[in-house]
């Protein structure tokens, strides 16, 4: 995935219509599309590839099963069009590697979660973020899922995997957290959704946030 504007659309309407008409406003803005659950149970998988159009696509399902199930979900997902699929990597390095076998198989990357950007975040998944990091970076995947709700843990994280692997950070504007801060603290792409499109113009708020990432990253 190219990083340009270090940042990600979560296209999380459930129209069809509306998920295009944005997808066609905002693309330039953004270097990916985040599809899940919402978007992919309310109008069918063939909306990956619709988007597709615009740009590479995320597929979230956070897949969280045994491997072989795993294995199953990855290639469905991958066979619609996904470029990228998002794990969880709590479920252990057996059902992390079906989906990493997969992946490789079609040439394609593996996001996994480390810890969410939630308060409920904080209760189970953080005590075990810094271990799912590791293995996350053992196991091969592309990059981890860490929350802009909480840069000071991006940047732990980062810490610990170096630069070997991406990071991709939900939880800016509608969750409280700022997008300079996380590209600060070291995600390489955030990961915006409500801000966007819930806004009057999705057009100017993808703007006005990669124009804020963009003076991040040239010091200004
Ligand atoms: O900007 P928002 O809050 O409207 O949307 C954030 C998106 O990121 C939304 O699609 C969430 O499901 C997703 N997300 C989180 O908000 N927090 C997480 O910890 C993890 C994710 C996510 O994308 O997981 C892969």
């Amino acid at each position: 995935m190219e990083r340009n504007t270090c940042m990600i659309l979560a296209l999380d309407v459930t129209d069809r219509e509306e998920a295009l008409k944005i997808a066609e406003d905002v693309w330039e803005f953004v270097d990916a599309i985040k599809v899940g659950y919402p978007l992919v149970l309310a109008t069918g998988l063939d909306i990956i590839r619709e988007l597709a159009e615009f740009a590479p696509i995320i597929a979230d399902f956070k897949v969280a099963d045994i491997p072989n199930t795993n294995r199953l979900i990855c290639d469905q997902v991958f066979e619609a069009g996904a470029d990228a699929i998002i794990v969880q990597g709590f479920t252990g390095r057996d059902s992390l590697d079906a989906c990493i076998e997969i992946a490789s198989e079609y040439r394609k990357d593996v996001f996994v979660v480390s810890e969410m950007s939630h308060p409920g975040g904080a209760e189970f998944l953080q005590p075990a973020a810094e271990a799912i990091a590791k293995i996350a970076l053992e196991a091969g995947a592309f990059g981890l899922v860490a929350p802009a709700t909480r840069p000071e843990r991006v940047k732990k994280i980062r810490k610990i995997i170096g630069d070997k692997l991406t990071i991709i950070s939900p939880g800016v504007g509608a969750q409280g957290g700022k997008a300079s801060d996380v590209i600060a603290a070291g995600a390489d792409w955030v990961i915006v959704g409500r801000s966007i499109y819930k806004a009057e113009s999705p057009k100017e708020a993808a703007c006005e946030i990669a124009e804020e990432i963009r003076a991040e990253l040239c010091g200004e």
